[in-house]
């Protein structure tokens, strides 16, 4: 949530109960934790975490790899925000990865990680991510912990409802958060005119099997509601999605206020199965003047390319009759969770007291039935409360957000307000236990929780507030996560760690599905980029007009050229540094004095190049940037700049002087 979001809820907490979320600690704060906890998470030197934790970063716009149950931070994957430790963004061939239809967007608000499922369980072979900002989707390959993909979504504004996959990761769904009218030029209208000109589209972003490429299959229309959170059906449920709604008052001002009027908002369910089929027979209508851009990273070329495309198939729901279904549900919902059978979804009404649980089989039945309320909302079938509901967890606590479940029939759902973790049955609604959070838990997460067969054993929450859980750090604090066993009848807590941005989202998977699998090095034959440079002998400097390539090998522990003369003023050379080493854990990184990007970091059997403009006459050393071997410090050389016009020859060698 944002901060308005929680000064708001900060302001209705207030008004409801005398728990205060200003940051005092909870009585009993000191003796929560047990003997062995420590026992718990302890992962001796030398061993290995059971699980990865990929979570997201927020406004970091990374994406963050955690071990469980140590809490130790394996990693910093760079998705939608530059970052020059690696050179995202910075590097000619990783420039086009942050290309959109406004132009180069260098940062976002990534909310929600997603596994890649098989048979709804998570494979070990994709992370989807969203960005909120920018509406974007983007692919990280868990071969090589590389965004490997993005693509922009068109129609949208406020990426939040994103990415949730269906049982076998056929489609990535990504909803609008802010309705908005359709893209291109009918969308300049008075704002006040909402309820007429204001849309919700819904992306079904398919994946390709082998290669994971995505592809905007087909968008959905519907009325203008904002999108908050979704989930697939699975097991029973497979082929449908449940996606809750808020600001079903269409307001377009002050939503704080008018977006809360109405005592009850929506979950709108949506048989993707059968939109799939009428997408297939060809229904639906082609707009034409959206633009997005397609970005891919080629693993063996190390390059990212970016494409505008201007089409997408846009099929309105209240052009047909079965394809979409409001079921009300209470007080601003939030997350919608549907569980590991597929046969109950669990609404969150962010500024509700009970929990509403679905039933779809119920659903289904209503649906057959037509038990709809006496009025449409915009053209669509409002299924009856009672009608869908299995029933209500009461008195839960306050500011239910979401719900993840365990491997024995239990649901965990976080209380932002209360500021709690509450454990629940399923079948029987009744609450089993309850732990406190510091502060204010945002998501929650189980291993494998969204999946069919939840690994159980630990759950995390991610708080959004932290005040005195760490050593202070000024103003800016850490975000905090706590890691809890729920592998008894009593969630026990076990660690407290600090966390990179502001996690939302995140996905634990078993260590061991990953790594067989991981990448070592870039297999050198493999490399097909355009600038490679092929062993020592092929080191060269190449002048085109005002263009200066540099062909550079590195290797333990020097670089080839290390001497270069015949630069000049007004040049633009190109470093494209080949790593030649074949050997796991042996990156060598490059950078110039001035060069105002950032430096390289190249993996064996890589090549990656840095642009540099020089801006003074005189000798400019560069460098390898990674401590590679006992003589890193000698692995350098210079770059000689001589005015515009000076006659000084190309030349570039490493130890002796070619003629
Ligand atoms: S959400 S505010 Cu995932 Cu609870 Cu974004
Ligand atoms: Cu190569 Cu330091």
């Amino acid at each position: 949530m944002n901060r308005r979001e929680y000064l708001s809820w900060a302001l209705a907490a207030a008004a409801v109960t005398s728990v205060s979320i200003s940051g005092c600690r909870p009585k009993g704060a000191g003796s929560a934790v047990t003997g062995n906890a420590a026992g718990k998470t302890y992962v001796p030197p030398g061993q290995y975490d059971e699980f990865y934790t990929f979570v997201s970063g927020g406004f970091s716009g990374q994406m963050s790899v955690y071990g469980l149950p140590s809490g130790r931070l394996l990693r910093v994957i760079p998705v939608f925000s530059l970052d020059p430790e690696k050179a995202w963004g910075f590097s000619e061939e990783t420039k086009p990865m942050l290309e959109t239809s406004h132009g180069f967007v260098p940062w976002d608000d990534l909310h929600h990680i997603e596994s890649s499922f098989t048979d709804a369980m998570p494979d070990g072979r994709w992370m989807f991510a969203n960005s909120n900002n920018t509406p974007r989707l983007a692919r990280i390959n868990l071969k090589t912990f590389r965004t490997d993909e993005i693509i922009e979504i068109p129609n949208t504004g406020g990426n939040h409802c994103s990415p949730f996959t269906t049982e076998n990761s056929e489609y990535v769904i990504a909803a609008t958060r802010f309705s908005v009218p359709p893209d291109g030029p009918a969308g300049d209208v008075p704002i006040e005119s909402y309820k007429d000109n204001f849309k919700g589209h819904i992306s079904f972003v398919s994946v390709d099997k082998q290669t994971g490429e995505f592809n905007i299959a087909f968008q959905l229309k519907t009325p203008g509601l904002n999108f908050d959170l979704s989930s697939a059906g699975k097991g029973v449920s497979n082929g449908w999605l449940f996606m809750s709604c808020y600001n079903s008052e269409q307001a377009h001002t002050l939503l704080e206020v008018n977006a809360s009027q109405n005592d009850k908002d929506f979950i709108l369910a949506i048989n993707w199965k059968k939109a799939e089929e009428y997408f297939k027979a060809g229904k639906g209508t082609k707009q034409t003047n959206v633009r997005y851009a397609h970005n891919k990273y080629d693993e063996h070329t190390h390059t990212a390319t970016s494409e505008i495309k201007t089409e997408v198939t846009v099929l309105d729901v209240n052009d047909f009759d079965d394809l979409a279904y409001l079921i009300p549900c209470p007080k601003s919902p939030h997350g919608t969770d549907v569980n590991p059978t597929g046969e109950y979804i669990a609404g969150s009404g962010k500024l509700a007291a009970l929990i509403p649980v679905f039933s779809f089989d119920k659903i289904q039945k209503a649906i057959a039935a037509q038990d709809f309320e006496g009025e449409r909302y915009d053209g669509i079938p409002v299924i009856k409360y009672e009608s869908a509901l299995h029933g209500e967890v009461e008195k839960p606590g306050l500011g239910p957000l979401h719900t993840e479940y365990d491997d024995k029939g239990n649901a965990y759902t976080s209380f932002f307000v209360s500021s709690e973790v509450v454990k629940w049955n399923v079948e029987t609604l009744e609450i089993l236990d309850r732990q406190p959070t510091y502060y204010s838990v945002g998501h929650l997460m189980v291993a494998g929780g969204n999946s069919k067969k939840p690994y159980g054993k630990y759950l995390v929450a991610y708080n959004k507030i932290t005040k005195d859980r760490f050593l202070p750090t000024g103003p800016e604090l850490a975000q905090s996560a706590q890691l809890f066993d729920i592998s008894g009848d009593k969630m026990e807590l076990l660690l407290d760690f600090p966390t990179i941005g502001e996690p939302h989202y995140a996905q634990a998977i078993p260590a061991d599905l990953i790594r067989e699998n991981s990448l070592k090095f870039y297999d050198i034959a493999a490399n097909n980029h355009p600038h490679k440079t092929n062993g020592e002998a092929e080191a060269r400097v190449e002048r085109n007009g005002n263009e200066v390539h540099v062909y550079m090998t590195a290797i333990r522990s020097h670089l080839t050229p290390d001497v270069i003369e015949g630069i000049q003023l007004g040049d633009e050379v190109y470093f494209h540094v080949t790593n030649i080493e074949q050997d796991w854990d042996m990156p060598h990184g490059f950078a110039v004095k001035g060069n105002r990007n950032a430096e390289l970091l190249v993996m064996p059997g890589e090549t990656q190049t840095l642009k540099w403009v020089p801006d003074r006459v005189g000798i400019l050393p560069f460098y390898c940037t990674d401590f590679c071997s006992a003589l890193h410090q000698e692995m350098s050389g210079y770059a000689r700049v001589s005015p515009k016009g000076s006659n000084v020859p190309l030349t570039a060698y490493t130890g002796t002087k070619k003629s």
